[in-house]
């Protein structure tokens, strides 16, 4: 049933949206398919263990300068059975049985704006629209994960980016109020929370890792707190971490070698939250502190991850699924993103975080 619905559509060429697709739109589409039924037909979340990871565009990371998106992760806009208005999907295999695939894979801000111009283009075909009505919603940029952490449902937190995540409360953390909402609060000896093993979290290329928290000034000189940390077993094999130690929150990445980006607590005020993010950028090999939505610290650094992490997981407020580095204080929220933020959006998305 997909196969035929996805063999009549067509895949519009990236650079000319509207001009007729192009002939290449067919080998496309047939690879769509195929890697569609591979992905539709593979069991349950541990699909990918066998496969080979993403499926890049060599040609989507030439000119323009941006990132490439890939077949399994990108944006595509559809048009699904029953549905008015065309949807963004996010990723390939959250296709349904008879979306008719118009276009993709694009990054999100791609995917708007080519969803804003089929719009356009039925509206003037069928029917005179007013379109005078207000501006376009700006699209949340490649957010894979926000946990706003502002209830506990049986155990559960839900995920609030269109990853649509549980998950799952270890020890029992507190909630509390707090800027955005509530916020959870963490002993430091056996709270956690546990993230399934994704495709989605797990991320490569560039990022960026974004928390709002309160921490106790203890943080200034003692302990190891981990935020966010993602990784198995083998010790020295974390894609990402994101951690407070010796009094300084520090970024890693083992690719193997590790890269690692820190900025001192010293003079932090602890009476307050503070919106704290690391970011990797890829392409300029570049990772950064940020605080507050200013840049806080920069380093040279670049790799590339050499290892298996298929079945990796993703956990906050403790490492090695809760074995060690509790985390102490509160966090409100945690978002990750599968691209470095502009300057533009940190300070935005920061100050909006904290209210101001
Ligand atoms: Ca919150
Ligand atoms: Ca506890």
């Amino acid at each position: 049933m997909v196969h035929t619905v996805l063999e009549n559509s067509s895949r519009p060429d990236r650079r000319g949206w509207m001009s007729n697709p192009a002939p290449a739109g067919r080998t496309m589409t047939l690879f769509i398919i195929l890697l569609g039924a591979a992905v539709v037909c593979s069991p349950g979340p541990g699909a990918y263990a066998g496969n080979n990871g993403p499926v890049m565009h060599p040609h989507q990371s030439g000119e323009s300068g941006q990132e490439p998106v890939d077949e399994l992760f990108g944006y595509y806009v559809v048009r699904r059975p029953g549905v008015e208005e065309l949807k963004v999907v996010k990723g390939i295999n959250r296709l349904e049985p008879g979306d008719e695939v118009l276009g993709g894979p694009f990054s999100l801000t791609d995917a708007q704006a080519f969803k804003k111009q089929r719009t356009g283009m039925t509206d003037t075909d069928v029917t005179v629209v007013d379109r005078s009505g207000g501006p376009v919603q700006p699209a949340e940029p490649d957010v894979v994960l926000h946990l706003s952490l502002d209830a506990v449902v049986d155990g559960k937190i839900q995920d609030r980016s269109q990853s649509s995540f549980t998950a799952v409360v270890h020890g029992d953390p507190l909630l509390v109020d707090t800027p955005n909402g509530r916020g959870l609060q963490f002993d430091g000896r056996d709270d956690w929370l546990l993230l399934p093993a994704d495709p989605y979290l797990d991320i490569h290329g560039s990022m960026t890792l974004m928390v709002m928290m309160k921490i106790p000034e203890s943080a200034r000189s003692e302990g190891l707190h981990m935020i966010v940390w993602h990784g198995d077993e083998r010790g020295g094999r974390d894609p990402y971490s994101f951690f407070i130690s010796s009094g300084r929150i520090l970024f890693r990445r083992d690719f193997p070698k590790t890269v690692m980006v820190g900025w001192s607590l010293w003079n932090l005020d602890f009476d307050r939250y503070h919106v704290f993010c690391g970011v990797h950028r890829r392409h300029e090999d570049i990772f950064e502190i940020w605080v507050d939505g200013e840049l806080a610290e920069s380093i040279k650094g670049s790799g590339k991850i050499s290892y298996d992490t298929k079945r990796m997981t993703t956990q906050i407020g403790a490492m090695e699924s809760g074995r060690s580095q509790h985390f102490t204080g509160i966090l409100d929220d945690v978002k990750i993103f599968q691209r470095a933020l502009t300057p533009d959006e940190l300070r935005r998305e920061s100050l909006a975080l904290l209210g101001r």
